[in-house]
């Protein structure tokens, strides 16, 4: 008997429906069709286009043809307001814009009841941002990325539990709104549905039932980490590398909340213990600026380049706004205004094995946990020089794979709503080991060079 079932899976550059098929004990994806994500600036706001995201959405359903499910996962913290009739108002705003800037600094900390790293661009943050805008008077209900896609496709409202767990306004011990929280910051309580969890129906979409995943990237890419024993690490590798360990329970010392680790939700009550390092995004950015050229002749000549040339400190959130970039990170780095392309390339991938290294040692302090190995998932595998560097950094060999790790974890939460797959995130990562390509980089050289970098980052 063969089952196929549908992942739509939104990255911050592009989207993709990739279909999964199980057969026996078989699992093979398909990506079936690929299309951009290209945000827009409008009125000095930078938007995310979001009809021509669901217009994605439509076409690669209708190119994966009959399947027995859909579920839907994208990037965190953004979200659109509908109004009372359930009419979407202005389009969703970029996590990227200017406009929470400040925000944080005037919010009392919330990681007691949240656990959530302060990231500027919170959800909490983006709505304190939105008071007292028109518009904000006119929502009724707040619905996050993938809950709108959903609601656009079946009708139904709610609010998915992992990407819920991202606003800062979930409550970590319950896994619910926080109602106290939410009413203290002025905001406003029928915004906020009633959450669902994965695996749970949302509701049908021309008769295919669509299912709750992890609808947060992160956590679906996490359930696909084809780990084999709990002492594992990951970095889930893309627009940003998420690094650190899955918990049972969440931990929310003053250390962790100044190291600002989050406890992000997890797919069956796991914690997403982890920190946002800035990932691929200042390659992507320098890319988009010399006319992207091809990526693999790129590496090549960046693993050419001397080692630790320039390191910069890939936290500071001085990087995380778009546009000029390489000139960002020439000045950082100390690097000349004739410093090649392969050069800069160098100095941004030494510097994210850096940031790596940092967060996959202070994962390990702030848990007592001792990871042996470091699983890479997502886009970033496919980065031979990446994976080298991450191995070295770490000192731990790196498992590299699978890259669509996303759309395996959002297929297989539904293949086993359906009662297709067997239940654990065990089993279903075993699934994964036996089918998916998994490449292993042993770490090479010893912590020194690394050490040093890290001193003349001030980190
Ligand atoms: C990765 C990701 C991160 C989140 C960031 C912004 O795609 O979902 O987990 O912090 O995007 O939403």
């Amino acid at each position: 008997m063969t089952h196929r079932f549908a992942a739509v899976d939104l990255g911050a550059s592009s989207g993709r429906v990739v279909v999964g098929t199980f057969s026996g004990g078989s699992l093979g994806l398909e990506v079936v069709h690929r299309f951009a994500n290209d945000p827009v600036r409008a009125g000095g706001v930078l938007h995310w286009d979001i009809l021509g995201l669901y217009k994605g959405v439509l076409d690669g359903l209708a190119k994966a043809g009959p399947v027995d499910g859909i579920g839907i996962d994208s990037w965190a913290v953004d979200y659109g307001f509908l109004d009372s009739s359930g009419a979407l108002l202005g389009n969703p705003v970029h996590y990227r814009d200017a406009r929470t800037d400040g925000i944080a600094d005037r919010v009392p900390d919330l990681y007691e009841i949240s656990g959530l790293q302060t990231l500027p661009f919170n959800t909490v943050y983006q709505l304190l941002a939105a008071a007292g805008t028109p518009q904000y008077a006119a929502a009724s209900t707040m619905l996050m990325i993938p809950d709108l896609l959903a609601y656009w496709l079946t009708g139904e409202i709610g609010a998915e539990y992992t990407n819920a767990s991202t606003t800062g306004l979930l409550d970590v011990r319950t896994g619910e709104w926080a109602w106290g929280l939410i009413s203290d910051l002025g905001l406003r309580a029928e915004h906020f549905p009633a959450i669902r969890r994965p695996g749970d129906l949302i509701g049908h979409f021309e008769g295919t039932p669509v299912v709750a995943v992890g609808s947060h990237d992160t956590a679906s890419a996490v359930v696909a980490v084809p780990a084999d024993q709990e002492d594992f690490a990951y970095v889930s590798s893309g627009t940003w590398s998420l690094v650190g360990l899955e918990l049972d329970r969440p931990v929310l010392t003053a250390a962790s909340r100044e190291a600002n680790f989050t406890n992000e939700g997890g797919v069956d009550g796991t914690v997403r213990y982890l920190r946002n390092v800035m990932g691929l995004w200042p390659l992507q950015e320098c890319m988009r600026e010399w006319g992207s050229p091809d990526i693999s002749d790129l590496l090549k000549a960046a693993a050419e380049e001397p080692a630790f040339g320039a390191v910069v400190d890939l936290d500071d959130p001085a990087f995380l706004p778009p546009g000029g970039m390489s000139a960002r990170i020439r000045t950082a780095a100390g690097l000349p205004r004739d410093a090649s392309h392969p050069a800069i390339t160098r100095c941004i991938l030494d510097s994210l094995a850096l940031a790596q290294r940092r967060a996959v040692r202070q994962a390990r302090e702030l848990t007592g946990r001792d990871p042996r190995v470091v699983h890479l998932v997502g886009g970033g595998a496919r980065n031979e020089l990446l994976c080298r560097l991450t191995a070295d950094a770490t000192g731990l060999p790196v498992l590299a794979g699978p890259v669509e790790a996303t759309a395996l974890g959002n297929v297989l939460v539904q293949a086993r709503a359906a009662g297709v797959v067997e239940g654990s995130l065990p089993a279903m990562r075993a699934l994964v080991r036996q089918t998916q390509q998994i490449t292993r980089y042993e770490p090479r050289g010893g912590d020194g060079p690394w050490r040093a970098a890290a001193e003349r980052v001030g980190r």
